[in-house]
Formats: structure tokens, C-alpha cells, sequence
């Protein structure tokens, strides 16, 4: 038993300068730090980010839900066995009890369980990853790296509909191969863009390139001519991340191809991504339905066997969300992102639902993300397999890929690779 004797609270920025909340722990005589990401492209059924709606930071700033909790909550917490994640988590939801936090907003608990983590490790004096670990009884090990190369959607200003293409490193054999190959990809995507005349001087939100392109399919054709250019073709596949949701209109789906504005029904609509994988290497597809679009959700579950099927806002890291999933045969993967589920419990719990289905799990950052690197240590302790931190550019990116390279240059974990993608029966590349 290690009680938590003083929790603080105070907002800070995220990497796209938006107010949020960071977190000080202490168990004892040790303490650690921890701030809550947040995304743009959220979905209705993750744990909530609440701002305060008034005059400060233009209605962005978080200082009086940090301050309501402060008072109403935190005075019960102190004492309370911060080791204990379940036991918090639970305490947490006494005070807030609707799955999506809507009283406080998700962003203070998750930055208090992460941070009681991370205390928790410095007690111990041991690495973040492998408290994980040993609470999960896993093997620590470097995942699959999924990065970003191409933004669209929510986290580009909507230069095209897709979201993100990203680059999966499948035949690097080490992680600092992986990584120079998707450097790769993206240097000399860019490279072909700049030279098709798209300026290339901005990046996305997380770091990716961008241009407002006539369709998705012609960014998906400049990320498979980058990887051929790069000397990569059969070494590195592509994923995508749909986030479906935000095309959907309520009964059908609106995207853009040559300047206009497509309706596409639910099923015209994952056909159009299912056509693109007889003709691109892609190996993975995040959201290729709205999140309550059940018939979408069944109808790519035909891909199943070819590629991953990750659920992000169809999941939203819950649970019983997951169980409904697993039992309905509809996809193969999770996304997991400890801020959607609110608590760092609530996303283990997950994890291990779906590795004990021999679904793919893929711990994630989000869009608005921060300088932190624990999502990796996330990933390494819970042999998650795969991870996605967005592109190779921007510090609050940089910093988990760096600390990725870190645990491999200290040999603490031997590096997955394509194995990481074993659920999937015959890989479409
Ligand atoms: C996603 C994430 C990360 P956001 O959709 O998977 O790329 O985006 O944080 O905006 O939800
Ligand atoms: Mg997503």
C-alpha cells in the first residue's frame, strides 16, 4: 500500500496551444507529473474533455472544472492506495459516475491514474513500462510503429476527407530501421508533392504533410509513389485512418473528388476503401465506418482476413464497447487511447480484453498531444504490439519516438515487427 498523500492540479498548453490539465501525484516522498491529451476528431463515446465556456482563453481554458474538482473531489482521494489502479479508478468514478465523465470531464482522471503510474514506477525505482509489466503479467516489447505521412480531415484543415495514410514498417527487422524508413517515405512524399507544385512549407497537426489534393485516392497514389521512391515497395505498407465519423451526415456519407460534393450511402461508402485494397499495399484501416454505423461495421468485416479493422470512436477505448466488437465478429483490433476511457484502469482493461481474443491492440497518441513519452511506456510494458504517435516531425511526436529509441538502445525489449500483425490471416501485401 503506497497512499497517496497530495494530488495538484493546474492548467497547461497542448501541442496545438490548447489549454489543458496537468497532474502532480505523490505517494509518500515520490512524485510524477502527467497532462492529459485531447483530439479533434473525437467520438461521442469517449470520456469527455471539458472546457469551461467562459471568457478565459476564449472559452477554451480548463481552470474551473480543475477548480470544481479541487474541491469536490480531491479531498477524498488523499490516502486512498494510489498502486492500486483499479481501486482509483473506481474512487474516481463515485464522483463521476457516467461512463463518459460528463460532471469533471475525462482529462483530469486520466491525468491523475497516469501520473499515479508514473509515481508509483519512481517508488519503485523502476521504469515506467515495466510496472505495466509486471501488473499485467506481459513480456516488454517494442511495438510495430504505425506512422503518419499524409493528413487530411480534422487534423489538416480538411485538404482531403481521409484522416491520415500512414506508413507501417513491416519488413524493418529493428526499430531504428522502421524509423529511417518511414523518414524515408515521408521526405520523398513531400518530395513529389513539392515537385507536382503543392507547397510543402506547413505541416498537420501531427506533423504529417498535407495539400488540398483532388480526391483521397491521389493522396493514397503520392504516399504508394513516395514508398516506390524510396527504394521501399513491399517493406513498408500503408494504413489508413478513415475516422468515418467525420463524413457521416446522419443517413449517408459526404466526401469531395474534383471539387464537388459526393453522398455516398453506408454501403457505397466502405466499397469505395475496399476497391483501394486490390490496388494499394494497405495492411490496416482505422474507422472505415462511422461509429454507430452498424451495417458499415458488417460489411467490412468481410476484409477481416486481409488486413486489420481497428475500432477508434467505435471502441473508444471502452470496454463493454469492445465485448459487443469481439462477439459481433466485425472487426480484428483496438485502438487504445488511455484519455477515451478516462482512466489508465479502464484502458488496461480493454487492452487485455482484446489480447485475450487475439485482437491487435495499437496504443495512441492523439492530435492535441504533449511533450510526455509514458504512451510508450505504455506500449513497451503492455506488449501491445503496434503504436501510433502521429509523423516523425513535432517535439510532443519526436519525444515518444525517441523514447522508444531509447528503451532499444538500453536492450530493454526486443522489437516485434511484423508479428505485430499475426491476427491478421493472409496480409494484403
Ligand atoms: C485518431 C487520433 C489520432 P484525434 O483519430 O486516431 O490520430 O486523432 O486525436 O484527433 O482523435
Ligand atoms: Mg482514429
Amino acid at each position: 500500500m503506497s497512499a497517496i498523500s497530495k494530488i495538484d492540479l493546474w492548467q497547461v498548453l497542448d501541442s496545438r496551444g490548447m489549454p489543458t490539465v496537468s497532474a502532480r501525484v505523490s505517494l509518500g516522498n515520490k512524485s510524477a507529473n502527467a497532462i492529459a491529451p485531447s483530439g479533434a476528431s473525437t467520438g461521442a463515446h469517449e470520456a469527455l474533455f471539458l472546457r469551461d465556456n467562459k471568457e478565459s482563453y476564449d472559452g477554451k481554458s480548463v481552470s474551473e472544472t480543475i477548480a470544481l474538482f479541487t474541491k469536490e473531489v480531491l479531498p477524498h482521494l488523499i490516502g486512498i492506495d494510489g498502486n492500486d489502479f483499479a481501486e482509483l479508478d473506481k474512487n474516481l468514478r463515485n464522483y463521476d459516475s457516467s461512463r463518459t465523465f460528463s460532471k469533471f470531464g475525462g482529462h483530469i482522471p486520466v491525468a491523475i491514474t497516469i501520473a499515479a503510474w508514473l509515481a508509483n514506477a519512481k517508488e519503485k525505482n523502476a521504469e515506467p513500462f515495466k510496472v505495466i509489466a509486471d501488473r499485467l503479467n506481459s513480456t516488454p516489447t517494442l511495438p510495430l510503429p504505425m506512422v503518419n505521412i499524409f493528413s487530411g480531415g480534422a487534423h489538416a484543415g480538411g485538404a482531403i476527407d481521409l484522416q491520415d495514410i500512414l506508413a507501417v514498417p513491416i519488413g524493418a527487422t529493428s526499430i531504428e530501421e522502421a524509423m529511417e524508413w518511414v523518414w524515408l517515405v515521408r521526405e520523398s512524399t513531400k518530395s513529389l508533392l513539392s515537385k507536382s507544385g503543392h507547397d510543402q512549407s506547413l505541416v498537420a497537426d501531427e506533423g504529417g504533410v498535407t495539400a488540398r489534393l483532388q480526391s483521397d485516392e491521389q493522396a493514397l497514389q503520392f504516399v504508394s509513389d513516395g514508398i516506390a521512391k524510396a527504394g521501399l515497395s513491399g517493406k513498408v505498407a500503408i494504413a489508413l485512418d478513415i475516422a468515418a465519423t467525420q463524413s457521416f451526415q446522419g443517413d449517408h456519407y459526404q466526401i469531395h473528388e474534383s471539387g464537388n460534393i459526393k453522398k455516398l450511402s453506408s454501403e457505397q461508402f466502405v466499397s469505395r476503401w475496399g476497391k483501394w485494397l486490390d490496388i494499394y499495399p494497405i495492411i490496416s484501416v482505422e474507422d472505415g465506418a462511422a461509429e454507430d454505423d452498424n451495417d458499415g461495421w458488417k460489411q467490412q468485416s468481410e476484409y477481416c482476413d486481409r488486413i486489420q479493422i481497428i475500432g477508434d470512436d467505435r471502441y473508444a477505448t471502452q470496454n463493454d464497447r469492445l465485448v459487443s466488437g469481439i462477439a459481433n465478429l466485425e472487426a480484428n483490433t483496438i485502438l487504445i487511447k488511455p484519455n477515451q476511457a478516462g482512466t489508465l484502469h479502464s484502458a488496461l482493461t480493454a487492452l487485455t480484453t482484446a489480447k485475450g481474443s487475439n485482437w491487435g491492440t495499437v496504443v495512441s497518441a492523439r492530435s492535441g498531444d504533449t511533450e510526455e513519452s509514458w504512451l510508450v511506456d505504455l506500449a513497451v510494458g503492455s506488449n501491445a504490439g503496434q503504436i501510433k504517435v502521429g509523423s516523425t516531425h513535432r517535439s510532443e511526436r519526436s519525444a515518444k519516438w525517441n523514447r522508444l529509441l531509447e528503451l532499444s538502445h538500453f536492450a530493454t525489449a526486443s522489437y516485434i515487427g511484423k508479428a505485430a500483425l499475426s491476427h491478421v490471416k493472409n496480409l494484403n501485401i
